[in-house]
């Protein structure tokens, strides 16, 4: 049994259009109504419209990636029973429009962060890098967020202090912007004031408390979605660390083997994302697949290469850390076993040829994404092959 293989798409907006994914070979489409605002009910007829737009493409909407969850029910308070009732009443509407594979995240305020959206790589391809010592570096001299020191070690501080002194006005704004103003498919984006001001309605809520909430949140949707026979896919922190003094619950293998047990209902799943799961050397990715197995509802697949404090880049789909080869293995062996064709994307690529003179999403280009593609499905089919003879 095969992966299916899908690609984002962000809507009608996304410059990257439904019929070069099809051309790229992929047969499905991962997608968000984008324009509903976070915490507001899907309708079912926008869903039916949107779901008729990919199908008159020749594709199929095979995930949804996000319904978002929003910040009252991360921080449980406010509105949270309305919100929960907002978010079965989707989960009702895409069931009824025959969608059954939701992805969401539970990170804090931020979804996934970089610090540079255009980072060259030898052969002229653009990545995107995350450096933690950039992080500090806004977090303590621009944001300039209170107790922010408490949050790094002597030599990192030191670091972020002489990559602020070395940046220039025109820097620190690029800076702030590729940090807080929200990457594709990130739900919230805001300006330094109003992130500090976010960050302010965690005070008190530690890691040990978000879990809870987290939890408190599927005991409150699972059972809704195992009567619908949807899965709902939690996408893992990315970074898979704390940053901003925020917490962050769902960054190994321990943190979702936790949540599998105490919340075991069958629609509890995972979306596995090596990317992010794999930017810890202490995540074991073919390990996780063989013992997370049947929660695995979706697949991100994608490397990322480590580099030293605590950065990294993306790296091409079969480079870089991740071991893609025997993470695909372990894949082939669980659908096969399973009988179950497992939806993946690759996730992000890399901004290459053609595709540097023209304005995309970034990370969601269309050419480094095909490339990643391809390379994955003959991956694959190796592997099937492999494994057949
Ligand atoms: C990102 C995220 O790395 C990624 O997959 O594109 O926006 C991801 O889609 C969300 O965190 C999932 O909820
Ligand atoms: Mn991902």
């Amino acid at each position: 049994m095969l992966m299916t293989q899908t690609m984002r798409w962000f809507g009608p907006n996304d410059p990257v259009r439904l019929r070069d994914i099809r051309q790229a070979g992929a047969t499905g489409i991962v997608t968000a109504l984008h324009e509903v605002p976070n915490g507001a009910v899907w309708e079912r007829d926008a869903i039916a419209v949107r779901k008729a737009m990919i199908e008159d493409a020749g594709l199929e909407w095979r995930v949804v990636e996000s319904l978002p969850v929003d910040e009252g029910i991360k921080t449980r308070s406010g509105d949270w029973d309305r919100l929960i009732d907002h978010y079965r009443r989707s989960l009702t509407h895409l069931a009824a429009c025959g969608i059954d594979v939701v992805t969401y995240n539970f990170m804090p305020l931020l979804d996934w962060t970089r610090t540079d959206l255009a980072w060259e790589l030898p052969y002229g391809a653009r990545a995107l890098r995350f450096e933690a010592v950039a992080v500090a570096a806004y977090d303590m001299f621009i944001l300039k967020r209170p107790g922010a020191e408490a949050s790094y070690s002597d030599a990192m501080r030191a670091a972020a202090e002489k990559r602020h002194a070395s940046m220039d006005e025109r820097a620190r704004i690029a800076l702030e912007r590729t940090i807080i103003a929200g990457l594709p498919g990130s739900e919230e984006g805001f300006t330094s004031p109003q992130f500090l001001a976010a960050i302010e309605t965690y005070a008190g809520i530690d890691a040990a408390r978000l879990r809870d909430n987290h939890v408190a949140f599927l005991e409150a949707v699972c059972p809704v979605a195992d009567d619908l026979g949807i899965r709902l896919v939690v996408h893992p922190d990315d970074p898979p660390f704390p940053i901003f003094g925020l917490p962050r619950v769902v960054s190994t293998e321990a943190d979702v083997a936790e949540l599998f047990a105490r919340v075991p209902n069958a629609s509890n799943g995972l979306c596995f994302c090596t990317g992010s799961f794999g930017v810890r050397a202490d995540n074991d990715l073919p390990g996780m697949v063989d013992r997370l197995g049947s929660r695995i509802g979706f697949l991100h697949l994608r490397s990322v290469e480590r580099e030293a404090d605590d950065a990294f880049h993306e790296a091409d789909h079969l480079g870089g850390d991740a071991g893609m080869a025997a993470v695909v293995a372990a894949v082939h062996r669980l659908s096969t076993c399973e009988g179950r064709s497992i939806p993946m994307r690759p996730d992000h690529g890399h901004q290459m040829l053609d595709d540097l003179n023209r304005t995309a999403n970034p990370g969601y280009s269309l050419l480094g994404r095909m490339r990643g593609l391809a390379e994955l499905r003959g991956l694959e089919r190796g592997i099937a092959h492999g494994a057949a003879s």
